[in-house]
């Protein structure tokens, strides 16, 4: 029977069996995905990082084991699992694991902090949370002790990274546990406010993206693509991503970083032919002195959205970089957007792309509503096959967020035209993109108005060449003549006492005694960006 999970706004019946009906919706989970990729490509690689390489065939054995251990422990169908992980093959296997039991990924950043991973500890009311000892110079297995003594519910897993040997008890008798109808994972919303907004996908909609993706993107078992971003975003994961690259049988090289010299070189090793990348990665790989020295002859093509790429830094991808450019404009909450193979210049150069699907419904009205004409700029709303009609427990947020006959209000502005391509001039969500991170003014501003000695904050964002957007901070001093505190003493009051994400820092602080107000007595957070 279907799995009940309070709190999800399902696809409405006339809705979800029309999908069905067209064959988008095609009743396939994740873990029948995997199957199917272990069937055709037993010896092929699946997933590479720089200790290990696992075929189709062992990626499969392992997720069977760690499943064993997952279930021996309590888990299973429908509880919620944090994944705290950096991009390596332990990751594939734990996420394949969990939907292996029918328990949900929560798919946090592996930049996340203790104060993000107990907001989603709490979020989601997590019965696991799963992360690495260390990795790089990053500790994480202190996390984890921290969450075992602060959560009794949640049981913790702390995977050493490197070593086969964790996890290898009697794998689970293969049967099905979820259904293709069912919430497969949690999935995290760039976010507007105070506290998280979780996604809740479903095996059915999410795999109908992920195939149309690699359609669209034309990879097959022979593409190799490089995992340079987070590979918990839903772009790396879905566009066409990880699981675009599982569906067709292909290989995923995880980068340990998104530095160009270590991912031109990993390019190079692994003759790699797609990646992608938001626009600071790709211009950082344009102007790296390590283009010179390394054959990516390789390369097909890259991907490059999350944020607005300048047509300066596209023009430059097909003689710089010698393969071709596609643009990705999507979100986790679903609609994806890409250019196609064949499009003119001009069009690959200057819009985001048009939809992934013949369904996908795209509105874009004026501030009361009303349709504005193609070549207009106005709000962007969607509705389709693969949008969800409401983020998890969120009944008041989503009052706001979704329009009374089920669009998803994206917060971006956008100019459609005649052929429905969409070019993304601006946002209406009070969000800031630093370079394809999304960060939650409220959720900073929460973090410093805990700060005893100060009075007022608001957060903005400010133009900037390298990220499209930094975050900058005005700040009210409780005592404005105290000169206290100082940045120095903000910045490690966010990292050492609240302990956040460091993506999520103020970039800038401004000690301002009133903020500039509008007409109205808000504060107007569109001149304080300016
Ligand atoms: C301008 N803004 C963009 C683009 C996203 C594929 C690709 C990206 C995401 C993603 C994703 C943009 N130009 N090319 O999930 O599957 C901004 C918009 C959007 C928000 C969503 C995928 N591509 N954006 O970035 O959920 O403001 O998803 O609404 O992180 O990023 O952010 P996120």
């Amino acid at each position: 029977s279907p799995l009940r999970l309070d709190g999800v706004v399902d696809y409405p019946a006339e809705f979800a069996a029309q999908y069905r009906e067209k064959g988008y919706w095609i009743g396939q989970t994740h873990s029948a995905l995997l199957d199917s990729a272990v069937s055709a490509h037993p010896d092929r690689p699946a997933v590479v990082d720089p200790r290990r390489t696992l075929t189709y065939a062992e990626l499969s054995e392992r997720v069977q084991a760690i499943a064993g251990a997952f279930a021996a422990e309590g888990l299973g169908r429908g509880d919620r699992v944090i994944v705290h992980m950096p991009n390596t093959v332990e990751y594939v296997e734990v996420v394949f694991a969990l939907f292996e039991i029918g328990a949900l990924p929560v798919f946090a950043l592996a930049a996340h902090r203790s104060a993000e991973i107990r907001q989603f500890c709490t979020a989601a009311t997590a019965r696991g949370y799963v992360t690495v000892d260390k990795f790089g110079l990053t500790s994480y297995g202190d996390l984890a002790t921290e969450i075992d003594t602060d959560f009794p519910d949640i049981s913790t897993f702390v995977v050493p990274i490197g070593d086969e040997s964790w996890a290898t008890g009697p794998p689970l008798p293969r049967v099905e546990r979820s259904l293709p109808s069912d919430v497969a994972f949690l999935q995290l919303s760039g976010g507007t406010t105070g506290t998280p907004k979780l996604i809740p996908r479903t095996h059915d909609d999410y795999l109908y993206s992920v195939r149309e993706s690699a359609r669209i993107c034309d990879i097959d078992s022979s593409s190799v693509m490089l995992a340079v971003l987070p590979i918990s975003h839903n772009f790396t994961m879905s566009s066409p991503g990880l699981l675009g690259m599982i569906a067709v049988g292909g290989c995923v090289v995880m980068s340990p970083d998104p530095s160009p010299d270590t991912c031109l070189r990993l390019v190079e090793e692994h003759a790699v032919t797609h990646a992608a990348l938001v626009p600071p990665v790709l211009i950082a790989w344009l102007n790296s002195s390590a283009l010179a020295d390394r054959d990516i002859s390789s390369l097909e093509s890259v991907w490059v959205g999350g944020a607005k790429l300048p047509e300066e830094a596209a023009r430059r991808v097909a003689p710089e970089l010698g393969c071709a450019l596609t643009q990705v404009f999507g979100m986790a909450e679903g609609l994806v957007n890409y250019t196609r193979i064949g499009d003119d210049d001009e069009t690959v150069t200057t819009t985001q792309g048009r939809p992934i699907s013949p369904d996908d419904e795209i509105r874009v009205v004026d501030d009361a509503g009303a349709p504005v004409a193609d070549g207009a700029a106005g709000h962007l709303q969607t509705r389709g096959p693969y949008t969800i009609r409401g983020y998890y427990r969120a009944p008041e947020h989503n009052r706001k967020s979704f329009t009374a006959d089920g669009f998803y209000a994206t917060g971006d502005i956008v100019v459609r035209d005649p052929r429905g391509y969409l070019t993304v001039v601006g946002r209406s969500k009070d969000q800031i993109n630093r370079g394809g991170e999304k960060i939650a003014p409220a959720m900073v501003e929460n973090h410093l108005l805990a700060h005893h000695e100060i009075h007022d904050v608001s957060v903005v964002g400010i133009p900037d060449d390298a990220l499209g957007e930094r975050i900058c901070a005005y700040v009210i001093r409780r005592d404005p003549e105290s000169g206290m505190p100082t940045v120095s003493q903000l910045r490690a009051f966010l990292r050492a006492e609240r302990q956040v994400a460091a993506y999520t820092i103020p970039d800038r602080f401004e000690f301002v005694t009133e903020f500039p107000t509008t007409s109205v007595g808000k504060i107007d957070k569109k001149s304080q960006g300016r």
